[in-house]
């Protein structure tokens, strides 16, 4: 298998820690600027974009939860993931929108400036809302999950491009979970790049 990704994309980080989480030994990392058109992505995915995953077969899948979804049948488990269990695919759908919110907060800023400022502070309200159902998620329940997974690095991603003040005043609980997770080879060995 091997995943087209670059090092900034929260998604394809999503993919590589997933991976990562279930063990899985086999997949061959292909860097790659889905912003260049490069051949050899768009060979793969016509829309240049990563995450993009090819089979042995030649086969390719897209986006990201889809990826992860096919990652995990293939696996046969899902390393503690709780990939059955409703509150994380309910949370999942949360914490993957605030990931879309914070990516495209960080691509209308590159491109457009400080313009559509009315968009940008809607995203921005909409990643607050998020930030707190969160922060009362994981005050309820301190499981390891795949939504947690994403959410840890929806908030890295957030903090890394400074979309939106994390300050561990307003995010008490979403700070200690931050902390607490931050040494997990899935997520030390996909830093941002
Ligand atoms: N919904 C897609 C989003 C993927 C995405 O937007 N990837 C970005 C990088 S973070 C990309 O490749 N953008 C290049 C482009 O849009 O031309 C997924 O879940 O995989």
């Amino acid at each position: 298998m091997k995943l087209y990704l670059n090092g900034t994309s929260p998604f394809a980080r999503l993919v590589r820690a997933t991976a990562l989480e279930l063990d899985l030994g086999t997949v061959a990392l292909e860097w790659v600027d889905p912003w260049a058109d490069q051949p050899a992505l768009m060979r793969v995915n016509p829309l240049s974009r990563v995450p993009a995953l090819e089979n042995d077969s030649g086969d390719v899948l897209t986006e990201t939860l889809l990826i992860v979804q096919h990652l995990i049948t293939s696996a046969g488990h899902d390393a503690g993931l709780q990939t059955e269990d409703v509150r994380t695919i309910s949370e999942l759908g949360v914490a993957y929108g605030m990931m879309e919110l914070a990516f495209a907060f960080t691509i209308h800023k590159k491109h457009c400036g400080d313009a559509g400022t009315t968009l940008q502070d809607r995203r921005q309200a909409s990643l607050g809302r998020g930030l707190q159902a969160m922060e009362t998620a994981v005050t309820e329940d301190t499981r390891w999950s795949l939504s947690r997974l994403c959410l840890w690095i929806a908030l890295d991603y957030i903090r890394f491009r400074s979309v939106i003040d994390l300050s561990s005043d307003r995010y008490p609980a979403l700070h200690t979970f931050f902390a607490a997770q931050q040494n997990r080879a899935a997520l030390q060995n996909t830093s941002f790049a």
